[in-house]
């Protein structure tokens, strides 16, 4: 923060997953691993997926989302709620350091339909065309906003009741540290799959049960430990 990459109120957002996480005993649980999983498939079978990086995520997982990027591949977007020039100039210089050469974002050219304001500036072929996008701890407006433009929506989110994790396609509720990596783990697995699997392993995910059950998970273990 103190760097000028996360807002302040990134540190607030950063405090409310750090409680969620408490509840999930700060592990990825099986029902996260799930969701790592057909995110994997996802991204794969995608003609255009983009992973969105805001203050948090770059302070939080740039090294893995990078290592993500280059895996699928795909293309990585600065997409910030509190955008300001400056703050996408650090953000923008702490990937050049990590050799990414194609950062999208910089130079938005397009808007996402529905938003007020500079959190709806985006790139054209970047998220504007994208059909698959990873959008760690985003805010539930535009999580609503890519959704009505058709997109599958990926969302990492701690907080199984925010919006963004009710709204999304395919949530994981995991630490983005943990999930990203975990992301990658499953497309080095399925890169070997057959596309027509991939599509059909896609085909057979519930996004509401899967939250409904990370409810029970936590409500369980709340009641074991009490
Ligand atoms: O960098 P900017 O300007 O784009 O701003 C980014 C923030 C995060 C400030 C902005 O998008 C925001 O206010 O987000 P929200 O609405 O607070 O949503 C963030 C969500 O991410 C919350 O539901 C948190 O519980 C969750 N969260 C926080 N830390 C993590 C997390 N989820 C996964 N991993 C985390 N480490």
């Amino acid at each position: 923060m103190k760097q000028g990459i996360v807002h302040e109120t990134g540190l607030i957002a950063h405090g409310r997953g750090e409680a969620y996480d408490y509840l999930l005993g700060e592990t990825t649980i099986p029902l996260a691993d799930a969701a790592e999983k057909i995110a994997a498939a996802s991204l794969l079978c995608a003609k255009n997926p983009v992973i969105s990086v805001n203050g948090n995520v770059a302070a939080l997982a740039a090294d893995e989302c990078v290592s993500l990027a280059k895996s699928i591949p795909a293309k990585l977007e600065v997409n910030l709620f509190h955008r300001t020039p400056v703050r996408v100039r650090k953000i923008a210089a702490l990937f050049r350091k990590k050799d990414v050469t194609t950062l999208y974002g910089i130079h938005p050219d397009a808007r996402i339909p529905g938003l007020d304001s500079d959190r709806a500036l985006c790139e054209k072929r970047g998220i504007y065309t994208a059909d698959v996008v990873l959008i760690p701890l985003e805010d539930g407006d535009r999580c609503q906003a890519l959704q009505k433009m058709g997109k599958t929506v990926i969302a990492v989110d701690l907080n199984p009741l925010s919006r963004t994790a009710q709204t999304a396609t395919i949530t994981i509720v995991d630490n983005v540290t943990r999930a990203v990596p975990r992301i990658e783990y499953w497309i080095h697995l399925f890169k070997k799959k057959n596309r027509s699997d991939l599509e059909e392993l896609i085909r057979t995910w519930d996004n509401p049960r899967n939250l409904r059950n990370v409810l029970c998970f936590i409500s369980k273990r709340l009641n074991s430990l009490s």
